[in-house]
């Protein structure tokens, strides 16, 4: 470890953090909770639980069409979050930020309301092969709808983009290119920036999935120049049902409606309706607002563990846990990328990663098991699913060491 990296760490008490989490004192099953299910949901600390009472004791009330206090008070703390978002992503503009369920709303948003309008028969748009199925979906859809077809860049047996072959799929007829910040199976960081640039060169804009990035590296989006950014709140400490999508002006204001309803409108009549401005156009409807204001102290919280600190521990986290897995027989680890964040995949001899993580959940630790809703994924890797453990703040050693004991159990119970 360098110089650097000491002082950080000598900054980071994990011990401290992991007292803000009430969830993570329980037992499971009699045994202490290691909870490695991050890149799922990740747990929520006491800043956020009370921000939400304190929402629902002191401010509830509908926003932005009221003319008493108390909207005035949520409309400020809705209004506030929104900044405080703004400011995490270091967007220009505070309009540019659009609340929304989370990111899979936020990228069906761009498939319908960007791309769909657009898309004509024989486009294309550019994804990689290692997306998550809400980056992939929401385009087959738009497809179908307008004749256009899905590119895919490969990835290599280590997880890694091919760069040269992303690029050279940037054809005249790709519309837009769409890719993870970071990939939830597999761990793998993306080369966003190069990305951009390389598709910003030939005139195609980019959306970038961060719902795996944004709780675990800095996400500026103007050094990133990306033209869509959509992450969810609630893998970043915040609650459930609320996230964002983040968007150039320019393109926003050119885009037409995703959902029709209250708060969207600038004036209704059954012969003409005309639309709001960005970004209260895209938030039909009365908006979690509870959730907003529970993402914006989440946001306020992550700051507040100094994300350079953070970045570290977790380094390490996934460090110790890939060097320790690596070591059990008949372990082998999906996902071998050079830079890789949160998240590591594995699948243990033939024994059923759903197996491993029954077992694993008897000795108390969350993983997730399964397809990780990247089937695609699986597929490159001819493998039914994976054990995942992900990786977050508050996890420690401790609970790496409870990990890999908890497997080589696995290998007593199913024999080697
Ligand atoms: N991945 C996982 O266990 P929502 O569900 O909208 O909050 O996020 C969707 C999503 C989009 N992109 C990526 C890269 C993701 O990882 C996820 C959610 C969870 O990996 C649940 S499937």
């Amino acid at each position: 470890m360098n110089a650097i990296n000491s002082t950080v760490r000598l900054q980071f008490d994990v011990d401290r953090l992991r007292a803000e989490f009430p969830i993570l004192r329980q037992q499971i099953h009699g045994r202490p909770l290691v909870y490695l299910d991050n890149a799922n949901t990740t747990q929520k600390p006491r800043a956020v639980l009370e921000a939400l009472n304190h929402y629902y004791l002191e401010s509830n009330a509908n926003i932005h069409r009221a003319n008493h206090l108390l909207s005035e008070r949520a409309t400020q703390a809705y209004e506030g979050a929104r900044e405080k978002v703004r400011r995490f992503i270091n967007a220009r503009d505070v309009e540019e930020v659009i609340f929304t369920r989370g990111c899979t709303e936020a990228i069906n948003l761009v498939a319908q309301s960007f791309a769909r309008p657009r898309l004509r028969e024989d486009d294309e748009i550019l994804l990689t092969h290692l997306e998550h199925h809400s980056n992939i979906v929401p385009w087959q859809i738009v497809c179908e709808a307008t004749g256009a077809r899905l590119r895919v860049a490969p990835i290599s047996d280590r997880g890694e983009l091919d760069l040269e072959q992303l690029v050279a799929l940037m054809q005249e007829r790709t519309r837009l290119v769409a890719i993870a910040h970071v990939s939830n199976a597999l761990g793998t960081v993306l080369p966003v920036g190069e990305i951009v640039r390389e598709a910003h060169a030939r005139g195609i804009p980019v959306l970038v999935d961060g719902a795996q990035a944004a709780p675990h590296l800095p996400v500026d989006v103007q050094a990133l120049d990306c033209d869509f950014y959509a992450f969810s709140g609630h893998k970043l400490y915040g609650p459930t049902g609320v996230g964002a999508l983040y968007g150039k002006r320019a393109l926003l204001d050119a885009m037409p409606p995703y959902q029709g309803g209250g708060s969207m409108i600038a004036s209704v009549s059954f012969e003409k309706t005309t639309y709001n401005t960005v970004p209260y156009r895209f938030e039909a409807g009365t908006p979690n607002i509870a959730g907003v204001v529970g993402f914006g102290a989440a946001v306020d919280f992550l700051i507040s563990c100094d994300l350079d600190a953070v970045r570290v521990h977790e380094h390490e986290l996934l460090g110790r846990a890939t060097q320790q897995l690596a070591e059990i027989p008949d372990l082998r680890i999906i996902g071998e990328a050079h830079e890789k964040c949160g998240v590591v995949s594995f699948v243990y001899d033939d024994v059923h990663p759903h197996d491993v993580g029954t077992v694993l959940d008897q000795e108390g630790v969350a993983v997730r098991a399964g397809q990780h809703c990247a089937q695609p994924v699986m597929d490159r890797y001819g493998v039914p699913a994976t054990v995942r453990a992900s990786f977050a703040l508050y996890n420690t050693a401790e609970d790496v060491d409870a990990l890999v004991r908890a497997v080589w159990r696995v290998r007593d119970l199913f024999g080697a």
